[in-house]
């Protein structure tokens, strides 16, 4: 059994922020060793190379002993209470008061000097953060972005040393190793079932996100979703609804005729005057404005970035139209809440009918709520990946559906299906890991397959 030095710090993790770990420890002059659980991760000998003195440990962590280790600090893809790790995420670390096995945003805690503000939720949450940030800048307040969403948190301790405003998109499995994250600001958006073959249970998986709240001055939550509010003690709570607002919340009514962004009975902005659409952004434009407001951003420079956020790539993005089909990119839609947005969003606008392209790893996820809607607006839901015949079993009876092997056969035969007025929707409802690098990776095999199409289309007419 190889033996851990007393004292060291044991990162646990080569990925994204296993390596942002490694580098705030050294930066911290902390010595710590590496383990990571797969027989070779990916980028083992850069890193190796890289860092000749720091031991490396590769494969299961049952073979490392452990006593004596100063603390873990595992990776957001790990289980903190997976085997060879259990028994430590039980004990109290003496020195710090917290558990011994912690994950990067403790570390971010202990070190960051300016606040934070953070943005959890099963959706919308890059979409706000980046919405904040740009928020943020309009109003003249030097931020950070990063978190689960670009750069790791702990990097943006040494790239922004000076911030004035941390802006962090935190997951599930982050905040699950977070002791106390005591936020400025900490929006918990919505909860929809995702990451149930890690947190176990919709049960566990909200207790997750809720520990955003834990030593929050302010909270801003959505008036439409209870399980979003609050469960630790917070000061301030704003709520934003997609209904009319009572007084003091965020929500939408009309004004002058006009759907409007409104906070009680004051307006801030109509929808018209928005580059993002569907009610999903309609939201997410609220609780961006409502986080802004409790950080003192001015309501002129927030309203100004608004009016200029066109969204993000990846999310409900339109692609390209070809023979009058639209080809829309929502790769992002990794979980059943998403691709029902997207759904939703995309189907009430449609001349003709929407063609769904869904299907990959399901974590776990009940898919019969996408029945209902489906019914109604699709034409024909062609399904991939491991979780197709999941899918096909919750679909068959309410929708025509089919499974192929992969994107590339979903998207000819979608080709061949659809109609003028029609929508080719990719929103897989999955994550990709079975057949993709990551969800960015199949969204641009969706966009470089259809600007091909539509190039040859192009040539064709001439
Ligand atoms: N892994 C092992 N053994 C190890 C270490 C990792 O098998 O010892 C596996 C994990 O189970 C996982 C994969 O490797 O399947 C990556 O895990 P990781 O913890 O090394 O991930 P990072 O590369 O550090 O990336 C993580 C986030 N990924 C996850 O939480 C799975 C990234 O979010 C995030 O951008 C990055 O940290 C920086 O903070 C991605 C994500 O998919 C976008 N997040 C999930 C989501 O948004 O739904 C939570
Ligand atoms: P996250 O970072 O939480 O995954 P994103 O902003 O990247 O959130 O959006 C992820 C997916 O969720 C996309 O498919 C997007 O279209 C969809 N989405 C965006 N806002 C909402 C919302 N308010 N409710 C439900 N789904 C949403």
């Amino acid at each position: 059994m190889d033996r851990v030095a007393k004292g060291l710090t044991l990162v646990v993790g080569l990925g994204v922020s296993g390596r942002a770990i490694c580098r705030h420890l050294s930066r911290l002059n902390v010595p710590y060793m590496v383990a990571d659980t797969r027989a070779e991760p990916p980028g083992l000998d850069d890193f190796r190379a890289a860092h000749p003195a720091i031991d490396v440990h590769c494969g299961s962590l049952a073979a490392l002993d452990l006593t004596g280790v100063a603390e873990v600090v595992v990776s957001p893809g790990l289980d903190p209470r997976m085997p060879g790790l259990k028994e430590l995420a039980d004990q109290l670390n003496p020195h710090t008061g917290e558990p011994m096995v912690v994950g990067e945003i403790a570390l971010f805690v202990r070190s960051a000097k300016a606040p934070v503000a953070a943005i959890t939720g099963s959706n919308a949450k890059s979409t706000v953060t980046t919405l904040l940030g740009d928020m943020a800048t309009a109003a003249g307040v030097d931020a950070a972005v990063g978190g689960n969403l670009g750069t790791p948190a702990l990097d943006l301790l040494a790239s922004h040393p000076d911030a004035q405003l941390y802006i962090l998109e935190l997951s599930s499995f982050q905040l699950e190793t977070t002791p106390r994250l005591g936020a400025r600001c900490a929006a918990f958006l919505n909860l929809s079932e995702d990451h149930l073959d890690r947190h176990g249970d919709m049960h566990s998986y909200r207790a997750a996100k809720q520990r955003i709240f834990i030593g929050a001055e302010s909270a801003v939550v959505n008036a439409d979703e209870p399980p979003t509010w609050p469960t630790y003690p917070v000061d301030q709570v704003a709520y934003f609804s997609q209904r009319a607002p009572e007084a003091n919340e965020w929500g939408l009514a009309f004004h002058h005729d006009k759907l409007t962004l409104m906070q009680g009975s004051s307006p801030w902005l109509a929808i018209d005057e928005l580059k993002i659409a569907g009610q999903h952004n309609y939201l997410n434009a609220l609780a961006a404005l409502a986080m802004g407001q409790t950080l003192g951003f001015a309501a002129a420079p927030m309203c100004n970035a608004l009016r200029e956020f066109k969204g993000l790539e990846h999310r409900s993005e339109v692609i390209a139209q070809i023979n009058g089909v639209t080809w829309v990119n929502d790769t992002k839609g990794t979980n059943v809440g998403a691709t029902l947005a997207a759904i939703n969003g995309i189907g009430a606008t449609l001349e003709g009918r929407l063609i769904l392209l869904a299907g990959g790893i399901g974590k776990g996820a009940d898919f019969t709520p996408l029945a209902a809607p489906l019914s109604k607006c699709a034409r024909h839901v062609l399904l991939f990946g491991l979780d197709a015949p999941r899918l096909a079993d919750a679909l068959i009876e309410h929708v025509s559906i089919q499974q192929v092997e992969d994107l590339t056969q979903a998207m000819q035969t979608a080709f061949e299906l659809a109609q003028p007025g029609d929508c080719v929707l990719l929103s897989p409802a999955c994550s990709s890991l079975d057949q993709f690098a990551n969800y960015p990776a199949r969204g641009e095999a969706f966009r470089r397959w259809v600007l091909d199409k539509a190039s040859t289309k192009a040539g064709e007419a001439l």
